[in-house]
Formats: structure tokens, C-alpha cells, sequence
């Protein structure tokens, strides 16, 4: 396959005002009829001749060029390229093409869900519906007539405003679609199908009225209450901290089962995945629900910050998705508690993401090449981008971020620009240099930070040294030192914050500071302390990077219980935790767990007057995956048995503290997810996990009774997830079984069902994932099926996918070979986990790598899996 470059970026030769587009939809397939308005772009000096559009698995049935039929000698159709010689400087193109949306298993352009027509266009969909330079920087207004069977599909969908609807022959119907707002092709979306619909309304801040339609299957009447609320607290929210208001009449959100990815912010047609928008108490947890509001928030946010203002090309994907996760975390901090969703970013950064970032598929927040774009909806893009973002925001202070990010979407409005536009207008509107902060895009890999620190008694001065490196990655090496905003406080004997004095002369010094690291090596002072302080390093994650401090034990215990910073607090007991978890591996089942983290944790069950959305997080040990990712060469099974003695000893220790927290956080009343009460459930459920773990007797009692009276999933799932985690192995299978005759007619709850089992060591044994696989619910063609099984495998069951013989590996490999025929973007995400065989001692290494080779040797292999292979084998 074809390496595309950055730096052969050239704006496009021909320019799209206007698409006028026919679909006719028919069981057998679907004709396409598209009429292009083109000229010659002013803005490009290419003497060009020839129009150069793209087009993927389509039948070209007839091209006319301002009216005249062309014939097949006349144009140039090999490839995935339609070129017409010599065209005018205006004019207009008119294609019909013919498509087979009911085989199309891609899921990319036109397909076909449960029955319904959908599309997914971003980023290169559109060019398997019809020939057009599919490239964001190409924005036209799109005028659509829908047209197909009244009975079967009696709603037609399309963005923009319903203009123009009515009756055709033979029990069909049409409806017209106009989009007032030029539009990338990517962000193009048609539905048709026997959709149920559930309308509301927003008044804007201009005091417009907006529709707001969800469109479901019949059978998820009862689930839209929830998105519906998120939408309308993320229109509120973006007008009252952005200035943003919804430009349209309609504000529509279709659900539809068999999508790639969560879900699509088409220009006002989002379509969502089903399971990151349709939610009931009792069918979705606590965490889906956050999970619902967030992403409904950051689809309906693309509507500025990636539609309004796109991409100018693909490698400035970031541009659009780093600055809308950064804007859906500030609104889900607003939201709920700030902390703790500080926590979960960060946690998930520096498990994957770094993990990303220092593996063969590494690449900067804005790459420098690619062959298939859609391996590149990575984390780095997603979440490094939305740090960056965050960064930016740390410096400038939240005023001067206001004022940049108002700047950039007047400046920018209705155009295609760069990442480099953003960082301008943030220049612009604060007067600050951000030079040197752009490496932040240019550069791959996680900064290290290494720290060090002496205390002078006798003059009261406190020194960090502060060296910076940045690690090679693939075609990158000799990097330069970054801009990292790093924030700190310090602390003194009894846990009071000191002031952060800089000059010996300062007054009133601020207790909390934020550095500016610049160099490869910095040093700071800090004056006027009598003792020697305990450092609060990195404050609320304030860069993307790792800190090597070397920390003791007891300075972590008492960072977890007097840091004022919540983040900090975590991270210390995440520290503590590790540290024993790490000093108990290889040592046996016998050997003594450091009392020093037992009574930290017994401090945190006990104390009432904490936080408890904190203490629930604080109480979850470090994970396996995030334990790997720390480790030079891990050993998986032994991390595995280190992390469960820990586990063992804390709930036999605990016993009767995990108990009381069991009872005390028992809720009655109405459910409702607000940081209390989903704290409150997390913290009974992982109680009950843990006392479950050592298989306690009246613990198990009060799962099966929590699992049968539950009025909500979460209480639900927590009960089931428990005993999945315990030897009681008849209850196991009872309750597994009770719980699929219950929801079997819900896919989203199936999904959960197979994925509670797939990632536990006891039901997800290679022979177990086998057998789900082979359960009627099971799907090949539906991606969550597909994640929720083989995904949460290797994603989550790393015993078992890591066991010694290698049967995990070449499982993984014989499944992704088979997607790689029917959903390549799949595969290729599937394949992920044997990417970092280098990482792992070469009696797991080399086996990864073997199951690697063997995919690489798959004929007629896809784009998309042989740049993910072929990239981690080099
Ligand atoms: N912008 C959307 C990306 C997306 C996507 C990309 C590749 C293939 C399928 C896809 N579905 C959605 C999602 C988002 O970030 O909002
Ligand atoms: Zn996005």
C-alpha cells in the first residue's frame, strides 16, 4: 500500500460548490444519481487539467460532463480513481452509481443495520457512495432527495432541513434534505428505515427553538430519555462556557446496532453506535450512563469544534478530536466531580495511551505519514490531543483560553485549517510564544521526567532538579526538550500546604505553582522552610508525562491522606499500591503484604468524612494492564498472582470494614446518577467484589440477593461481575444463566453478558471464548459482539491471552485474519495487542511476533491490517 505524506499536502485543484445527490434505495441495492457544480480552485496555482475524483467499490453506470454523455474511452476509471481529462474551468458533473449496501460488511459508506439504511462517511466512506474528492478541505452545501419503499422505510433522513417530501409510484416515497453549511463529504450521513421517534426541544440563547429528534427501533422506545437530557446539558453547557449556539432548525441522533466506532457527528444527524446512546436503569450501568452523557456531549460539540471549523487534511485529525475530548472532559468535570474524572483520564492515558506512545504504531498528536487513516483514530490522537489542548489552557489561564478559542472559531469559521491555525489564534488572543510548545504535535512519545531533590537546613532552601528526555519512536530520535506546564505544592510535617517561595525576597508565595520546564535540565529553589517538605509532584496530571521521584512508602501514605490535591491523593495510594504489588512478585503466596498499605486502606474505608467519589477510586488497586505497561519485561502471570495475594490479603484483612461499607452505602429510593450515589455503588459493589475474591460466605448471600432485588444494572452487574469472581462456581453459572434469559432480547445487555465472562479468568478460558463464539447471540458482523468477546480477551483477560503456550496469540491472529475479509478497521484495531511482542521476554515475544507473521502472510490482506502488521514487525 501507498505511504500519503504531510508535506505533499496541496490544495485541491478543483473546488465542489454544490452537490445535489438521488438516492434510490431497493432491497437488491441502491442507485445513486450525483450532480457536482465545479470549478477551478482560485486559491490553487496547479495547472491541473484533469479532474481527479475518488471512488471505492462502486459500478460507475454513466457520467455526463455539462450535459453530454461521456464515454468509456473519454475517462479514466482504474483504481480507486475517476479521472476526466481536460475539464472546463467551471462545470458541471453529473455520475450515477450503483452500490450494494446489503453486502456491505465494511460498515463504511452505505450500509445496512437491523434492517435499516445508514452511512459512515469519516474519514474516507463517501467515496464508497459515489465518485468526489473525498478530502475535508472540499466543503460544498449538499441538497439530498431520499427515495424507497413507504411500508419499509417510512422514515428518510438526511442533514440539514426536511424540504420537500411526497409519494412515488409503486408504494414508494421520497423526502428532500437541504444543508444550508458547506460540508467536508466526511461529514455526509443518509438513514432510512422503520424508526420510532422521540422528540424535545431547545431554546437557545438567542431564543431560538430547536427540534431535537432521536430515532430508535421500535423495541428502544423506553431508552432515549437519558441522551435526550445529555444533549440538552451540553447545548446549555457550550453556550454558557464557549459562546456557542446551535446553527440549524432540527438537531437529529439516529441509534443504529452495527457501527465501527462510538459514534458519528454528521452535520446535524449524529449517528450513534447503540450502545454509547441508548440507556434505561435497567439495562445500562452507572459507567454507561457517564459514558452516554460524554459522548452524546462531544458529538453534539464537533458541531463547532470539527464541522463549523474542519480539518484542512487527515493529519490534522487532532485538530477536531483532541480540542472536542478536551471540551467533553470539561463538561463531564462540570458535571460530576472534577476529581474524579481527572482521575479516570489519567489512568486510561497513562495505561494505553503511553503504552501507544512507546510501542511500533507510536506517532506525533499531528503524524507525518499514514497508509490508512482510520488506523489513526488512536488515543495519542484522542487523548494525548486533548492534553495538549489541556496544556495550552494551563498556560494561558482560562480567561486567555476563552479569548484564543472565540478567536480561532471567528477566524476559522467555515474553513478547513490546521493545528497550527489553532495554536496561532491561542498566540494571538494571549500574546504568549508558543514555539516551543508545538513540539507537543511534532514529537512522538511520553516526555520522562526525572526528579530530585535536596533540602539545606541551614540556609531553609528546598531544591528540585528537573531533567527532561524524551524517548526514540519509530523515525524520530534526538528530540528536543518540550514545554511541560508542571504544577506542585509542597507540604509540610503536618500535612499543611507551605508557600512556594522562588526568591528569597517573595512575599505571600502561592501554595500551589505551576513551572515551566523548557530545558532538558532545570533546576528550582524554593525558600524560607524550616523542615524538609514533602513534594506534591505533577499536580492534577498537569502534563502527559512520567515522573521518576524516588518516593517512599512513607511519604506515600501520607501524601494519600493530606495531599490538598484529590488527583494527588490517588496517585499516591496508585504509587503504594504498586510498589508492594511490585516487591511481592516471584515471592509466593506466603509471603507478608506491607501492613503499612493495609491500614492505608483501612483508613479509607473507615473515614465517612472523605470524599467517597474519591475513596472509590482510591479503593481500586492499580490494574494488570497499567502494572504491564510499568514493567521493563513483564511477567503476566506473576504480576497477575502478586496483584491477587494482594487483593486476597486486603479482603481477608478488611473483612469487617468491607462489610460496614457494604451496609452503609446500601441505597433505597429513587436511582439517580449523581457523583454521590454512583459512588456509593461503586463502593458497595467493590466491597462485594472483594470479599467475593476470597469467596466469603455471607458475602455471596448478599450478592444473590443484591443480584435478584436490584432495581438498576449497576447493582445488577456488580452482584453477577462478583460472583463471576469467586469459586461458588453453581451460583456462577446460575446467575449467568439467569441473567441472558432475562435480557436476551436486548443486544446491549448481551454485550455486557459476554463480556463480564469473556475477561474473567474463570469463565473466559480459551475453550470458554470458543464456545461464546459459538452462541446464537454471537455475531461476525456486528463489531460489539466481536469487542465484547475477542476484545475483551485480549484486552482484559491477560492471563489467559498470555498464557505460556501461546494459544492466546495465534487465537487472536486466526480471528483477525478472518475480519480482515468482511471489517478490515476492525480487524486492524483487534490486532493491537500482539503489536507490542518487543516489549515482553522473548518466551512470549517471540510468540506474539510468530502470530504477527503468520496475519502478514494472509493473502490479499486489507490496508488497513497490513500497516498495523507490517509496522510492528519492522
Ligand atoms: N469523528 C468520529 C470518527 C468515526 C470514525 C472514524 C473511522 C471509522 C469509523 C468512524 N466512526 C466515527 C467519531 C468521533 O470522534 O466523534
Ligand atoms: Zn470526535
Amino acid at each position: 500500500p501507498q505511504t500519503i505524506y504531510l508535506k505533499d499536502y496541496k490544495v485541491p485543484a478543483f473546488v465542489v460548490d454544490h452537490v445535489d445527490l438521488r438516492f434510490e434505495l431497493f432491497e437488491d441495492g441502491a442507485r445513486v444519481h450525483s450532480l457536482l457544480n465545479v470549478r477551478r480552485n482560485p486559491e490553487s496555482d496547479s495547472t491541473e487539467k484533469n479532474l481527479e475524483l475518488d471512488g471505492d467499490s462502486l459500478t460507475l453506470e454513466s457520467i455526463q460532463l455539462d450535459g453530454r454523455t461521456l464515454d468509456e474511452g473519454d475517462y479514466d476509471n482504474r483504481g480507486e480513481k475517476l479521472i476526466v481529462p481536460a475539464v472546463p474551468d467551471q462545470f458541471e458533473l453529473a455520475v450515477v452509481t450503483w452500490l450494494e449496501p446489503q453486502n456491505n460488511t465494511r460498515l463504511e459508506g452505505l450500509y445496512k443495520s437491523s434492517g435499516m439504511f445508514c452511512t459512515q462517511c469519516e474519514a474516507q466512506g463517501f467515496r464508497c457512495i459515489t465518485y468526489f474528492p473525498d478530502r475535508p478541505d472540499v466543503m460544498a452545501r449538499f441538497r439530498t432527495r431520499v427515495e424507497a419503499d413507504k411500508a419499509a422505510y417510512p422514515v428518510l433522513l438526511s442533514n440539514g432541513n426536511d424540504v420537500e417530501k411526497g409519494d412515488l409510484e409503486n408504494g414508494r416515497h421520497y423526502v428532500t434534505w437541504e444543508d444550508p453549511f458547506p460540508k467536508p463529504s466526511y461529514l455526509f450521513a443518509l438513514v432510512a428505515g422503520d424508526l420510532v421517534e422521540k422528540r424535545d426541544s431547545f431554546r437557545t440563547m438567542s431564543g431560538r427553538d430547536i427540534d431535537l429528534r432521536m430515532y430508535i427501533e421500535p423495541r428502544n422506545a423506553e431508552k432515549c430519555d437519558h441522551a435526550l437530557d445529555s444533549l440538552k446539558r451540553a447545548m446549555r453547557w457550550d453556550e454558557e462556557v464557549y459562546g456557542r449556539e446551535y446553527d440549524l432548525d432540527i438537531f437529529m441522533i439516529v441509534a443504529v446496532d452495527d457501527f465501527n466506532m462510538g459514534a458519528m457527528e454528521n452535520k446535524g444527524l449524529n449517528i450513534f453506535n447503540s450502545s454509547c446512546v441508548l440507556a434505561s436503569q435497567e439495562t445500562a450501568t452507572d459507567m454507561a450512563f457517564q459514558r452516554i452523557e460524554s459522548i452524546v456531549a462531544h458529538e453534539y460539540f464537533h458541531n463547532w469544534s470539527g464541522n463549523r471549523v474542519t480539518c484542512r487534511d487527515w493529519f490534522q485529525l487532532s485538530l477536531k478530536e483532541g480540542f472536542t475530548v478536551f471540551r467533553d472532559s470539561q463538561f463531564s468535570s462540570d458535571m460530576g466531580s472534577p476529581t474524579v474524572k481527572r482521575i479516570e483520564d489519567a489512568a486510561m492515558l497513562r495505561t494505553a495511551q503511553f503504552a501507544e506512545d512507546a510501542g511500533p504504531m507510536a506517532h506525533p498528536v499531528r503524524p507525518e505519514s499514514y497508509m490508512e487513516i482510520t488506523n489513526f483514530y488512536t488515543l495519542t490522537i484522542y487523548e494525548k490531543g486533548c492534553e495538549v489542548v489541556g496544556m495550552i489552557r494551563t498556560l494561558l489561564g482560562d480567561e486567555m483560553f476563552r479569548k484564543g478559542s472565540d478567536l480561532y472559531f471567528e477566524r476559522h469559521d467555515g474553513q478547513a485549517v490546521t493545528t497550527d491555525d489553532f495554536v496561532r489564534a491561542m498566540e494571538d488572543a494571549s500574546g504568549r510564544d508558543l514555539t516551543q510548545f508545538r513540539l507537543w504535535y511534532e514529537q512522538a512519545g511520553t516526555p520522562e521526567l526525572t526528579i530530585r531533590d535536596d533540602f539545606d537546613q541551614s540556609s531553609g532552601v528546598y531544591r528540585l532538579s528537573i531533567s527532561q528526555t524524551i524517548p526514540d519512536t519509530p523515525g524520530q530520535t534526538n528530540k528536543k526538550p518540550q514545554h511541560i506546564p508542571f504544577a506542585l505544592g509542597l507540604l509540610g510535617a503536618g500535612g499543611e500546604p507551605l508557600p512556594l517561595t522562588l526568591t528569597a525576597d517573595e512575599q505571600d508565595a502561592p501554595k500551589e505553582r505551576v513551572l515551566e520546564l523548557t530545558e532538558a535540565e532545570q533546576s528550582f529553589e524554593f525558600h524560607g522552610l524550616d523542615e524538609r517538605p514533602v513534594p506534591s509532584l505533577l499536580r492534577h496530571f498537569s502534563a502527559p508525562v512520567r515522573v521518576d521521584y524516588p518516593w517512599t512508602r512513607e511519604q506515600l501514605t501520607f501524601l494519600m491522606s493530606n495531599d490538598v490535591d484529590g488527583f494527588n491523593r490517588w496517585d499516591a495510594g496508585q504509587r503504594l499500591a504498586i510498589d508492594v504489588i511490585r516487591s511481592l512478585i516471584g515471592q509466593g503466596d506466603s509471603a507478608p503484604v506491607d501492613p503499612g498499605l493495609i491500614a492505608a486502606y483501612r483508613g479509607l474505608l473507615a473515614d465517612d468524612s472523605l470524599d467517597q467519589a474519591l475513596v472509590a477510586k482510591m479503593l481500586q488497586l492499580p490494574t494488570e494492564a497499567y502494572l504491564i505497561e510499568l514493567a521493563e519485561k513483564p511477567e503476566v502471570q506473576a504480576i497477575h498472582q502478586a496483584r491477587e495475594r494482594v487483593l486476597s490479603t486486603l479482603a481477608n484483612e478488611l473483612r469487617d470494614d468491607l462489610m460496614a461499607c457494604y451496609h452503609r452505602n446500601t441505597l433505597s429510593g429513587v436511582y439517580e446518577v449523581t457523583p454521590e450515589s454512583v459512588a456509593r455503588r461503586s463502593l458497595r459493589n467493590t466491597a462485594l467484589a472483594w470479599l467475593l475474591h476470597v469467596n466469603d460466605d455471607e458475602a455471596r448471600s448478599l450478592a444473590l440477593a443484591q443480584y435478584a432485588d436490584a432495581d438498576n444494572m449497576t447493582d445488577r452487574m456488580g452482584a453477577l461481575r462478583a460472583l463471576v469472581g469467586s469459586d461458588f462456581e453453581e451460583d456462577r453459572e446460575a446467575t449467568l444463566d439467569d441473567f441472558y434469559q432475562r435480557f436476551q432480547k436486548d443486544p446491549q445487555v448481551v454485550e455486557q453478558w459476554f463480556s463480564v465472562q469473556a475477561a474473567s479468568g474463570r469463565t473466559g478460558s480459551l475453550p470458554q471464548i470458543q464456545q461464546l463464539m459459538q452462541h446464537p447471540a454471537f455475531d461476525w458482523k456486528n463489531p460489539n459482539k466481536i469487542r465484547s468477546v475477542i476484545g475483551a480477551f485480549a484486552g482484559q483477560n491477560l492471563p489467559a491471552f498470555h498464557a505460556e503456550d501461546g494459544s492466546g496469540y495465534r487465537f487472536l491472529s486466526e480471528q483477525v485474519c478472518r475480519l480482515d475479509d468482511s471489517n478490515p478497521q476492525i480487524a486492524a484495531r483487534l490486532v493491537s495487542p500482539l503489536t507490542r511482542w518487543r516489549k515482553f521476554a522473548p518466551v512470549h515475544g517471540d510468540q506474539m511476533k510468530a502470530a504477527l507473521e503468520k496475519v502478514s502472510q494472509k493473502s490479499g490482506l486489507s490496508r488497513d491490517v497490513y500497516e498495523v502488521v507490517h509496522k510492528s514487525l519492522a
